[in-house]
């Protein structure tokens, strides 16, 4: 039995326990026997979760690329590691090798060394997705520079807050960026952002779109030129276990983002490991993550996770629409995609759309689906399995956060039977617990309660960049030694876990505890509805009642909107009770959205509650627009 890959349910259970009862030796084997290490570690693990103080595999020296592309050198030097499918499906994809990517992380790695980069250093990279972008995080990895990548669709103020939380001196950006029919002016952005970032003193450009850009004399470069000069010698930086690889933004209910810090040596078991295990990853296999680098689901599997395990990982610079609704599955006809991994949005933005999109498509190199972001909802789980997966996929609902640096739970294909909207259980070494609100540990099964891990993982972030304090008043705080994931979850009859989304979308209405996402399970059921959205407002008796934002098909648009709504308050009587009927139900052509893809509950609650002079910081929205067209029809 190897503890590094799971293959049946029998195994997962042996495993899970192992790692439970001796977690050190659990994680020590796993780090020992799959990767390459400078210096062996002095001690596995530290941990006070009170403070919070977690060291994993302290002692230890390594880098981390080492482990992602030279030790693949040897085996795979000539397998493709990137695989580049362009925005316009008409320009050829890149295969870059693992000898390439050597090639291109080592040159580039030399040019952030000749412009003064050094160990510790912040590098803000802004750039979409291209393959100079996997190749930036490398570069800097490589050299022992810390990675602040920030998602090319955020704002200059966006930008100019995250390069300076972390002093940055050197921004890596493009000309511009493709996205569908649109061209993004990425250098004006990272120009208006610079005005207020007084410590930058360099830009690289990316030469992407061939746009006319004003370039900073004494401040901006092109990258190519340096690139082309630059030596592609260039020896991996002896890092310590707990030297920090990165830091990424995520942004709370309040204040401004917080850079998550994640250090190198437990990063890179953990999510080489669950990547492993999750993506059942096998030699030829084409993976393919819809995610952007921009996010923690970029970082750990499109670029660390499958790269540790040699994989070929698909970097796409589209989106699902252009040039049409086929796209994903066009990209995963011409590559033999195994391996879908995309976000619940995604899939009911597809299944919205026509079915020929997908039934044009030879869709039979897929093995397994996954999904991740937030709670996927019944109907579009069955519309994933049934028509992406023609019932022959297992998917894996995958839950974790830019927190955790890898999934927490999930299903492991083939040993884990899986239900629709059930993450299901904790991956080996992840130590769950269900809390009520006085703190008490909720034991048993058949319970519902606040999500915590008692117990540290090797990718847990370490800290808040500049503010450990608040690192742990957010997480460590209001549970004693657990830290708090912000997640409600119920554990079903069989001990497997269901996310019922941030606890902040519970809402209490007459007493009873209700999460946002069964209510809109039921809802979507209903033949007419897209994709709703349930918030509470004030009522004088019930405390608190439902107000649901209702997006239809193109078929509903046409019935009549009294008696969709009795049908709407019907399913959900049918599914929850009626308890959980909505006392208001609006129709929307849209909902307001985060850029990655979650909807913004926040917003939603205060245009329910009538205080929309309140919205808030509305920046980082999508869709902007679609707020405004929901006030003016508010009920
Ligand atoms: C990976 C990522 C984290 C939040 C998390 C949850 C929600 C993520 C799922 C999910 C239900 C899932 N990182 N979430 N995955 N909820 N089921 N499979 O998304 O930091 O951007 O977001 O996303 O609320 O706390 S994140």
């Amino acid at each position: 039995m190897s503890n590094y890959h799971i293959k049946n349910l029998e195994e997962y259970f042996q495993v899970y326990r192992k790692s439970v009862r001796d977690p050190e030796t659990f994680w020590e084997e796993i780090a020992e026997e799959n990767f390459l290490w400078r210096k062996p570690w002095d001690r596995v693990l530290e941990h006070d979760l009170t403070q919070p103080a977690v060291r994993w595999f302290q002692g230890a020296q390594l880098n981390i690329t080492e482990n992602c592309i030279d030790r693949h050198l040897y085996a795979r030097g000539s397998k493709t590691a990137l695989l580049f499918e362009p925005n316009d499906p008409s320009e050829e994809p890149q295969h870059i090798t693992y000898k390439q990517l050597h090639e291109r992380v080592c040159k580039f790695a030399n040019v952030l060394k000749e412009q003064g980069v050094k160990k510790g250093d912040r590098v803000c990279i802004y750039l979409p997705m291209i393959p100079e972008l996997a190749i930036a995080l490398l570069a800097c990895a490589r050299i022992g520079a810390i990675h602040s990548v920030v998602f090319a669709g955020f704002s200059s103020t966006a930008l100019a807050t995250r390069i300076n939380d972390c002093d940055c001196s050197i921004v890596v950006t493009s000309d511009g960026g493709y996205r569908g029919a649109k061209t993004i002016d990425l250098k004006g952005i990272v120009d208006e952002a610079l005005e207020h970032c007084k410590g930058v003193t360099t830009v690289l450009v990316v030469k992407r779109i061939h746009s006319e850009i004003n370039m900073h004399k004494g401040r901006d470069i092109w990258l190519q030129p340096l690139l082309d000069e630059a030596s592609s010698v260039c020896p991996a930086e002896l890092m310590e276990a707990e030297d920090p690889l990165f830091i990424l933004y995520t942004s709370g209910s309040t204040g401004k983002p917080k850079g998550m810090v994640h250090t190198t040596a437990g990063y890179m078991v953990y999510t080489a490991y669950t990547f492993k295990n999750v993506f059942q990853y096998r030699e030829d296999d084409v993976y393919w993550c819809t995610a952007d680098i921009g996010w923690i689901t970029g970082h750990s599997y499109i670029v660390y996770g499958p790269l540790a395990n040699g994989a070929t990982t698909v970097l796409f610079e589209g989106v699902p629409s252009y040039p049409d609704w086929s796209r994903f599955w066009a990209v995963v006809e011409k590559h033999k995609v195994n391996q879908f991994y995309t976000a619940p949005t995604a899939i009911r933005a597809l299944a919205k759309e026509r079915l020929d999109f997908s039934e044009n498509h030879d869709l039979s190199s897929l093995k397994i689906l996954g999904t991740v972001g937030e709670p996927i909802n019944e109907e579009a789980w069955h519309w994933y399995n049934d028509n992406i997966g023609k019932k022959q996929c297992p998917i894996v609902d995958t839950w974790w956060q830019t927190e955790t640096g890898g999934i927490m739970i999930s299903p492991i294909p083939y040993a884990t039977p899986t239900i629709p909207t059930f993450a299901t259980l904790p991956l080996p070494g992840i130590q769950p617990a269900l809390m009520d609100e006085e703190g008490n540990t909720l034991h048993g099964n058949s319970v519902s309660g606040r999500l915590c891990i008692g117990f540290p993982w090797p990718a847990m972030a370490r800290t808040i960049w500049g503010d450990h304090q608040r690192y742990k008043d957010t997480y460590f705080s209001t549970f004693k030694g657990y830290y708090f994931t912000g997640d409600g979850a119920l554990r079903d009859t069989t001990g497997y876990y269901r996310i019922t989304g941030r606890v902040d979308d519970v809402i209490i209405v007459s007493g009873h505890n209700l999460g946002t996402a069964p209510i809109e399970d039921a809802i979507n059921e209903h033949p007419a509805v897209a994709e709703s959205a349930i918030v509470g407002f004030p009522h004088e008796i019930k405390g608190n009642a439902l107000y649901g934002f209702v997006i239809l098909k193109e078929t509903g648009e046409q019935r009549d909107p009294a008696n969709l709504r009795k049908e709407i308050n019907q399913i959900i009587t049918e599914h929850i009770g009626p308890i959980a009927k909505l006392d208001k139900i609006q129709f929307t052509e849209g909902l307001p959205k985060t850029r990655s893809g979650k909807i913004m509950r926040r917003i939603l609650r205060k245009i329910a509650c009538g205080e929309t002079d309140q919205l808030g910081d509305t920046s980082t929205l999508l869709n902007p627009e679609v707020v405004d067209a929901i006030i003016k029809d508010v009920l």
